[in-house]
Order: structure tokens, then sequence, then C-alpha cells
């Protein structure tokens, strides 16, 4: 699958499958969009999704604490076990929490 963004900034399907994908995200984002994973598992798409946690909206929040005096609502979140939940969609899952232990997932 390939995407080219356009001059003016959509973006459109080239080619069908053929490489496998990286798709790096926020927790946040993920958990929002996170059903696709069934569209994904019913194509057999290669996908692979790098999540990056932080159990928060965290620009959102950050933005808070900067303009609103600190008074945080709505952006930390309850973000269940990402691993697991992969498993659920047939997708292998991986925890990971120190920079050493990405090359092995990726092989
Ligand atoms: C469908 C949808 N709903 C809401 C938003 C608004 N939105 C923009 S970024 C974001 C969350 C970002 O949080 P996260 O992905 O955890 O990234 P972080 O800021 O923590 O790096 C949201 C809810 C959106 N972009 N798309």
């Amino acid at each position: 699958m390939k995407f080219q963004s356009e001059k003016n900034g959509y973006v459109q399907l080239l080619s069908p499958l053929d490489n496998p994908w990286l798709e790096h995200i926020g927790d946040g984002s993920f958990m929002i969009e996170q059903q696709e994973l069934a569209t994904v598992r019913y194509h057999n798409i290669p996908l692979m999704v790098l999540a990056l946690r932080n159990n928060a909206y965290g620009g959102m929040k950050r933005d808070q604490i900067k303009n609103y005096n600190g008074r945080v609502f709505g952006t930390e979140l309850f973000i269940p076990d990402l691993a697991k939940l992969a498993a659920l969609y047939d997708a292998k899952g991986f925890s990971i929490t120190r920079k050493d232990e990405l090359k092995p997932v990726f092989q």
C-alpha cells in the first residue's frame, strides 16, 4: 500500500498492498481509532503499529497546564494493555520500555 501526499493536502491510495507498513501513533489517538485493527485483520494488511504511551492526550494536557493555570481536564486517560488488545485482533503485541528492546521486536 503506498500513499502519496498531494500538494493540496489529501492522501491518495496509489497501489495495491505490497509492502509492510509502519504506523507510529500516540496512545490516545490509537484508542480513538483502534477498531480499524478489525479492518486490518479482515484484509490481512501487513501493518505494524508503534504506539507511544503516556496515558494522556499529551499535547492537549501540556496546553492545559500552560494556558489554563495547570487545570487539567479530560486529557489524562486510562489506556489498557495494548499488547493484550493486539492479541484480540490476532496481532502480535509487545510492550517495551527500553530502547534496546526495540530491535528484537522489529526482527
Ligand atoms: C477522530 C479524532 N478525534 C479527535 C481528535 C483530536 N485530537 C488530536 S490529537 C489527539 C490526541 C493526542 O493524544 P496522543 O495520540 O496520545 O498523543 P500525545 O499528544 O500524547 O503525543 C486528539 C484527541 C482527532 N485528531 N481525531
